[in-house]
């Protein structure tokens, strides 16, 4: 397959600026640019599932270069639904740090900073070299404003596209940057930046989207009840990304080997067949898993992530430490046990059960186990031979409910 026929595949591109551009991604030698905002000061899975791209084209022959923006960081690229809050100036540069070391280590490309270009202009040459290109109707027509006229945008967002023109226009000068590539959110922006440098001087660059990697149901990848995967191990942990990974659903999971790996299709059909023939075994999650993991915390922090998954529900649990068991749990409930309580009393103080009389059920009922050995004697006292290092209680309530004790 070329180039194109291969990310086609993938269903990684959604959109191209000109037919042009399939013969040069097939060809190899475009020099390119992906960029993010410092919103945060890591980045998290989403951003991961872009970005790859720049490694998929670096290894197609071309040239990549990573943005980190520390100038349209400071002005906030419109969201199609609210205003975002100004954040200071002094956090987007700490942000910028973050991301601008992450996106070296992780993708190992330059990155570069737009406030190193921007900072320089002043507000009548910004009005005067950049504004004068841009027709208020051409704006208003972008999705991203359309969409807040009714609710509200500032001249500040409403200007950020021409910002990110600006950009690429920069880039195209003095990197010889043809092309550039995003999620699909980032179409106005990116056909900003081609207008501006076919209007100012008269030379034609490329733009390529991929659509943005969701769910069955559509939910953005990575957005589980509210806390985002990041990428930094010290946020979100080797074993918190392979649990998200292995219980991803059988029917997207295919699609997620196409855009988050470099397997070969032969190997990826090869999953998807076992996938159809034993999706219990979830070798096609585990793969994903193995992939993403390797790739961004190291090989053996994935073996470490599968075997604490393997132990943690099991006797074998007793193998591992209680720090392990402290990183990888932190978004279960978790709380400190007094030593030598009544297990009954536990259960209530700390929310398991909602009253003596559950708490007595369930205990009866074998309901309750602490590190994987069942409670079954509501009279029994819990003390540190109990905990795993004498330090760790991991109890679970039925089928799935877990909480995390820690000896005071
Ligand atoms: C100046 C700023 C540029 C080029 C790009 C940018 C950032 C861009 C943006 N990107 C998103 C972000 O920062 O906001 N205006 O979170 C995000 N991006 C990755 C993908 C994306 C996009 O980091 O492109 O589509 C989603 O993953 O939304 O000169």
């Amino acid at each position: 397959m070329t180039v194109y026929e291969d990310l086609k595949w993938r269903g990684l591109i959604q959109d191209i600026s000109s037919e042009d551009l399939i013969e040069k991604l097939n060809a190899g030698g475009l020099t390119f640019y992906i960029g993010t905002d410092p919103t945060a000061d890591s980045m998290h899975i989403g951003h991961y599932s872009s970005f790859l791209i720049s490694k998929r084209l670096a290894k197609a022959g071309h040239h990549p270069i990573l943005l980190v923006g520390g100038a349209t960081g400071l002005i906030g690229d419109p969201k199609p639904t609210s205003e975002r809050p100004m954040i200071t100036k002094e956090e987007v540069a700490h942000n910028f740090e973050g991301l601008k070391k992450q996106a070296e280590n992780i993708f190992g490309f330059e990155v570069v900073n737009n406030y190193d270009w921007t900072k320089d202009i002043n507000v009548i040459d910004f009005l005067r070299d950049y504004g004068k290109f841009f027709n208020i109707n051409y704006m208003l027509a972008k999705d991203k404003v359309k969409s807040r006229i009714e609710t509200g945008i500032t001249y500040a967002e409403f200007s950020y596209m021409i910002l990110q023109a600006l950009d690429f226009l920069h880039l195209y000068e003095t990197r010889g940057c043809t092309l550039q590539v995003a999620g699909s959110d980032q179409w106005g922006n990116i056909t900003s930046g081609i207008e501006l440098i076919r209007k100012k001087i008269g030379e034609e660059a490329y733009g390529m989207v991929m659509p943005l990697i969701t769910d069955s149901h559509g939910v953005k990848f990575g957005k589980t009840e509210g806390n985002a995967l990041w990428l930094d191990k010290n946020k979100t942990s080797s074993y918190a990304l392979y649990q998200f990974f292995v219980n991803l659903e059988d029917c997207m999971i295919i699609d997620y080997l196409k855009k988050l790996t470099f397997l070969s299709k032969e190997e990826i059909l090869d999953y998807e067949k076992k996938n159809q023939e034993h999706p219990e075994l979830r070798e096609a999650h585990k793969r994903l898993a193995e992939e993403i993991i390797t790739d961004l915390h190291g090989k053996d922090a994935y073996l470490h992530a599968c075997k604490i998954s393997e132990s943690l529900f099991s006797d074998k649990i007793w193998e591992l430490s209680s720090e392990d068991i402290i990183a990888s749990l932190k978004d279960i409930p978790n709380f400190l046990v007094e030593e030598d309580m009544n297990i009954v009393d536990v259960l209530v103080n700390h929310q398991i059960c909602s009253s003596k009389r559950e708490a007595r059920e369930m205990v009866a009922g074998n309901a309750i186990s602490v590190n994987n050995k069942k409670i079954t004697d509501e009279q029994y006292t819990l003390g540190k031979k109990d905990a795993i290092d004498g330090k760790v209680f991991l109890f679970r309530k039925g089928k799935k409910n877990y909480y995390l004790g820690i000896c005071k």
